[in-house]
């Protein structure tokens, strides 16, 4: 039978979050799993609120019954699932495949724990495979992107259906070929100078824990 690896990993995630929490809902076909988990344990009961990452996780998990609460209401989150492109040794994260990764790193960033659900396959010994994902604002981005290449990120603009993608946030995502990237938070660093730059989905130093999807069906905890 064929496992559903990033299913495996998004349940086991869900188990931990407790009655009375504020979740923070990610972005993704890993995170879509989380979400019907916790709607199924909302209607067995489970008493949480939720912030979503994503214009199209607030619908999906307002259609499948769970609970919001706006983020003006709050100042922290309790616990935050999401997916990633790719998890290095250290934890830290390519994210941004979804193009969501600006109100991703809001709620990562206000949340207690910050728990990443993957398919053994984001697992990888240095971030850069997966193309980074910059968003940035359509204003000057000729300007913009140069800056991006002068730092050898040979940056594309992302085009969905054969227009340009445009963030939730009215922003655009170029896509960026650094290559190996050795040191994440120094490369987030410089990107995030770049004025034009919004921010950019190099996640570091931020994740609490890994759960990883396994093809054999079991699942795996990074710490
Ligand atoms: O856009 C994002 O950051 C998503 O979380 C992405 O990184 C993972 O998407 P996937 O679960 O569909 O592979």
């Amino acid at each position: 039978m064929e496992v559903n690896m990033k299913r495996i990993a998004a349940e086991r995630a869900v188990e931990w979050i407790e009655d009375g929490m504020t979740v923070g809902l990610g972005t993704g076909s890993t995170a879509y799993w989380a979400i019907l988990r916790i709607a199924e344990r909302v209607k067995e009961g489970l008493n949480i609120r939720a912030a979503a990452s994503s214009i199209r996780s607030e619908e999906l998990a307002k259609e499948h019954g769970i609970p919001f609460v706006s983020l003006d209401e709050i100042d922290r989150i309790d616990l935050t699932i999401d997916g990633a492109d790719e998890v290095d040794p250290d934890l830290n994260l390519t994210k941004g495949g979804g193009g969501a990764l600006l109100r991703e790193k809001v709620l990562a960033a206000a949340s207690d724990k910050f728990v990443v659900i993957v398919d053994e396959s984001k697992v990888v010994s240095s971030l850069g495979a997966f193309p980074l994902p910059v968003e940035i604002v359509p204003f000057g981005s000729r300007l913009t992107l140069n800056a991006l290449a002068a730092l050898g990120g040979q940056p594309t603009v992302r085009e969905k259906d054969g227009q340009r993608f445009v963030s939730d946030n009215g922003n655009w995502i170029a896509d960026c070929r650094f290559g190996r990237i050795a040191n994440p938070a120094q490369l987030s660093a410089e990107l995030n100078r770049i004025p034009g730059v919004v921010d950019n989905g190099l996640f570091t130093g931020m994740t609490t824990a890994v759960v990883v999807g396994k093809l054999d069906g079991s699942t795996s905890v990074l710490r």
